[in-house]
């Protein structure tokens, strides 16, 4: 089989028409107000309170600021209970607020935090609990509600994966305490780099407000030590302009998927994760498993192999958070699911501009790779 012209990466971002870009622009130069929450900043936050169905929803410049800064409004303190299955920026921004992450296993069905250990793990030290939607995949959000409450503890979701994405058809940032959503360019909707933070709390709104732009209440007044984490008006511009593509964008991945299930479907070595019934998904990553007791080709192999085609797929998440040198382990604890999907993940190339064809043409390389 030949290999690609062109590098086919895990994903592409969702481009609006230049055209459409263009117009923007020129309507922001003509107004000369480029960023500190103006027309199209405000015109977001509208239209993305009403896309994800949510209460309340703040923008920030990015994903990351946006969690560490919820920990902040939140006032954790000490001890928080976390995934290792994640991307570094969740349990960075525990520690950029001196938290200390407390890491929990991971279910092998959903890869999200396993709800039977949780109470194991609480101490007279935690204030909060940190789970991740993986993949867009929700966490059993009642059973984390119930642990919270009984335990007097804040949830803040890391629904980086999540836009769009519902559970028992109310948009997923609805629960916990506070959601965190990822506008970056590698995401079904986003503004080049940016992120939201959504809410039930009215109270919240003036904080997250606050704390982003450096605690300035008035021209003379600056109430906390607030940050910069705003999100400037190219940025909302282009936000605006994905939006009206994201429904397409989740079609067409949606279609893909259904191919490379039906292609990949027969090969013993792979599996997925399975849908849950009550949940609208999103499609932002498309995750296979890689046993590497049925083929001489393991996940290194296969992604290694890929590469000889053209192919970039990632191995989100390898390593876990708790192998990196700088996470501080509290305990010698294993996590004996999160190694094992860790060591067997993939995740294969996934955009709406990814044509049919070449969807096939992947799922036949790694067929025939995982036959040799
Ligand atoms: N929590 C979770 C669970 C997250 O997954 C993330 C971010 C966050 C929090 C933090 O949210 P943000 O602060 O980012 O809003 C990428 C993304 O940068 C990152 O946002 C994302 N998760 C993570 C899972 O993936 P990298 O280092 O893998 O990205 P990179 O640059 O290797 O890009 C991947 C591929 O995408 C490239 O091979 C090609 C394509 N690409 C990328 C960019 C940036 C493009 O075609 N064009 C582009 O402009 O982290």
């Amino acid at each position: 089989m030949l290999p690609f012209k062109k590098p086919i990466y895990i994903t592409r971002p969702n481009l609006p028409p230049i055209s459409k870009v263009y117009d923007k622009i020129k309507e922001i130069w003509e107004s000369k107000w480029l960023t500190n929450m103006g027309a199209q900043h405000k015109n977001l936050e509208l239209k993305l309170l009403n896309f994800l169905d949510v209460k309340y929803l703040t923008l920030f410049c990015n994903g990351t600021l946006a969690l560490q800064l919820a920990c902040q409004a939140l006032g954790l303190t000490g001890e928080v209970i976390t995934t290792p299955f994640t991307f570094s920026a969740t349990v960075n921004s525990l520690l950029q607020n001196k938290l200390t992450p407390i890491f929990c296993d991971i279910n092998l069905y959903d890869f999200n935090i396993k709800i039977d250990e949780i109470e194991d793990l609480i101490t007279s030290k935690t204030s909060a609990i940190m789970p991740v939607h993986v993949f867009g995949n929700p966490c059993d959000v009642e059973k984390i509600e119930k642990i919270a409450q009984e335990n007097s503890l804040k949830v803040i979701y890391d629904a980086a994966h999540c836009f769009g994405v519902e559970y028992n058809n109310r948009g997923i940032g609805n629960f916990g305490d506070v959601s965190m959503f990822s506008f970056h360019a590698t995401k079904i909707f986003h503004t080049i780099e940016g992120g939201a933070l959504t809410y039930n709390d009215p109270d919240l709104k003036e904080t997250f407000n606050l704390l982003k732009n450096f605690g300035i209440k008035s021209e003379e007044e600056i109430v906390l030590p607030g940050t910069n984490a705003k999100m400037n008006e190219l940025q909302a511009a282009i936000g605006l302009l994905t939006l009206k593509l994201v429904d397409n964008e989740i079609e067409k991945r949606k279609r893909l998927i259904t191919i490379y299930r039906e292609k990949l479907g027969k090969i013993k070595c792979i599996s997925y994760l399975s849908e849950k019934k009550n949940v609208k998904y999103n499609y932002q990553y498309f995750p296979i498993l890689i046993d590497d007791k049925c083929s001489v080709m393991n996940r290194d192999k296969i992604y290694e192999k890929l590469k000889d085609y053209n192919i970039f797929s990632r191995k989100y998440f390898y390593p876990l958070i708790t192998d990196y040198k700088f996470v501080r382990k509290e305990t010698k604890k294993s996590f004996p699911n999160a190694e094992k999907i860790s060591s067997q993940i993939l995740c294969l190339p996934l955009y709406g501009e990814l044509s049919e064809e070449n969807v096939i043409k992947i799922a036949e390389i790694i067929t025939f790779l995982l036959k040799k």
